[in-house]
């Protein structure tokens, strides 16, 4: 696992698709890649099926860009929209099943420490909300409780999209759907206060708009889970076929939730804040200088 494992084995370079060679020519490998270059290299297939105007896409694509070692990552997916574009990308993928995508990951980082040692490699769940908070709700609290280092995104389009608009845990209370027609009856299951008890070091909420935001969460989530513990980032991702949303309203949508009800949030502990300082260069983190005394 490293910038190796990208390149065509002899020969095989001809057979393949153009926008895949594209991918290994132009990809994100072995550069340090940042939000503000988009569209100058390749990360992800543009054939993707997921629909026009889709929150998810976006976020997806910037999380991607905004990864500090594509070619030492592996992200865990499983079934829903998201795995749709996950899977095309220039990122190693490796597909977990629903609900399981945290014990997954769980022996993926560990498996992967055993044989790399202290070389990074980084594990990502990317996850929609219901395989995350709803079936896949104990594998994702105790991967966190037992202090599993890896980041886990949920995907937070609050409702199962890929099956066509059930509610999941963290659809709103009262929100009608095509398939809760006479609309929820529970509140919004509170992941990111979870996160929270059960030890993640770091957690995030973030809407798509702010691409600098996306990419400060997302590098901070995979570095602090290297060395510190487990990560959690929620991102507000809208479905905007299921809750009927005109395309071009996507993106004022974003920014109204965020107004409303999905504030960006961010928690980092004090050992997260001191790893961050001294190895990874975030000066904001070093300890505040103690006042001078006035005598
Ligand atoms: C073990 C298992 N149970 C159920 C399914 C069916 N299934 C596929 S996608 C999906 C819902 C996806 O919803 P979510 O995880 O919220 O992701 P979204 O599609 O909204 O992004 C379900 C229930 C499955 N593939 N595997
Ligand atoms: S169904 Fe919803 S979440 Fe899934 S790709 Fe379409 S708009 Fe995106």
């Amino acid at each position: 696992m490293s910038l190796e494992y990208v390149k065509f084995t002899p020969g095989f370079a001809k057979f393949m698709p153009k926008e895949y060679r594209d991918m290994v020519d132009h990809g994100p490998f072995g550069r340090k890649t940042t939000v503000a270059q988009t569209g100058q290299f390749k990360e992800i297939l543009e054939e993707h099926p997921m629909c026009a105007g889709c929150a998810m896409t976006l976020f997806i694509r910037l999380a991607f860009i905004a990864l500090p070692n594509p070619e030492d990552t592996v992200m865990v997916g499983t079934a829903g929209c998201g795995r749709l574009a996950i899977s095309q990308a220039a990122i190693q993928f490796v597909y977990g099943n629903y609900g399981d995508t945290n014990a997954v990951a769980s022996g993926l980082t560990r498996g992967l420490k055993l044989r790399f040692g202290d070389k990074p490699k980084d594990v990502v769940v990317m996850a929609g909300d219901g395989g995350l908070a709803d079936i896949g709700f104990g594998n994702t609290l105790h991967s966190w409780f037992r202090k599993e280092k890896f980041t886990t995104v949920m995907l937070d389009n609050e409702i199962y999209g890929n099956t066509g608009g059930q509610e999941s845990g963290m659809t709103n209370k009262g929100q009608v759907l095509k398939m809760a027609p006479l609309g929820k009856k529970f509140e919004k299951m509170d992941m990111l206060g979870m996160a929270k008890v059960a030890g993640c070091a770091y957690v995030a909420s973030v809407i798509p708009n702010n691409p600098k935001r996306v990419e400060s969460v997302i590098k901070k989530a995979v570095l602090v889970a290297r060395e510190v513990g487990p990560t959690y980032i929620q991102a507000y991702t809208s479905c905007n076929i299921e809750y009927g949303i005109p395309t071009e309203q996507v993106m004022q949508d974003a920014k109204d939730v965020e107004k409303e009800r999905y504030a960006f949030s961010e928690y980092i502990t004090d050992d997260a804040k001191e790893y961050l300082a001294t190895q990874h260069g975030y000066k904001q983190y070093l300890p505040k200088p103690a006042p001078a005394s006035v005598s």
